[in-house]
């Protein structure tokens, strides 16, 4: 099979973020990748698996919520200085869902108002685009980070659709 240079180099994630009116459910990290920070729920697209089926199972995994709804609204490109792997986050969303937010092995679920979304304990780039997701405002982004705190690079852009959808 042909590979091409950059699809063997990107890594396939997914990112849930829920809401009710006027507010959002995120998830503390509890361990792997961004612990210890405040993120949607979401990981690794699986091998067989579509982007949007990974998206539904991660979300039922971490949060024990269900959805049928999910809506493409981002599309994220992280690269990391020193790591030749690109981590393409497709950001999902709905307000329609089915069970109680629990807690998981990976995630501890919490409801903010959107006024008090805590982005000093978030990703550093999830104060640029959330303004464009609580918008309801579809966008793509590419961050450079250097470490885990520090972006280097960054473009963001409104978009009309997304490739998934
Ligand atoms: P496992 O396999 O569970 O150990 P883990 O290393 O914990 O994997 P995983 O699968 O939870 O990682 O995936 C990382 C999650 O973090 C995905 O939902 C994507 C999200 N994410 C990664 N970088 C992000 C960033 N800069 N901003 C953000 N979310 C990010 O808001």
């Amino acid at each position: 099979m042909f590979c091409s240079r950059s699809s063997m180099m990107k890594k396939l994630l997914t990112l849930v973020l829920i809401t009710r009116p006027n507010q959002v459910l995120l998830g503390m990290k509890k361990r792997g990748f961004g612990q210890g920070r405040w993120n949607g729920f979401g990981g690794k697209v699986e091998k067989g698996e579509t982007i949007l089926e990974a998206a539904k199972r991660e979300l039922f995994e971490e949060s024990s919520l269900k959805s049928d709804d999910l809506k493409e609204i981002g599309l994220i490109d992280f690269e990391f200085v020193g790591d030749p792997q690109i981590l393409e986050v497709h950001v999902f969303t709905t307000s329609k869902f089915e069970g109680e937010p629990t807690e998981s092995s990976e995630m501890r679920p919490q409801w903010f108002n959107v006024k008090d979304i805590p982005f000093d304990t978030m990703w550093p780039d999830d104060h640029l685009w959330f303004p464009l997701f609580l918008s309801g405002t579809k966008f793509k982004g590419y961050f450079l980070f250097e470490g885990h705190d520090k972006i280097l690079k960054q473009t963001l852009d409104k978009v009309d659709s997304l490739p998934d959808e």
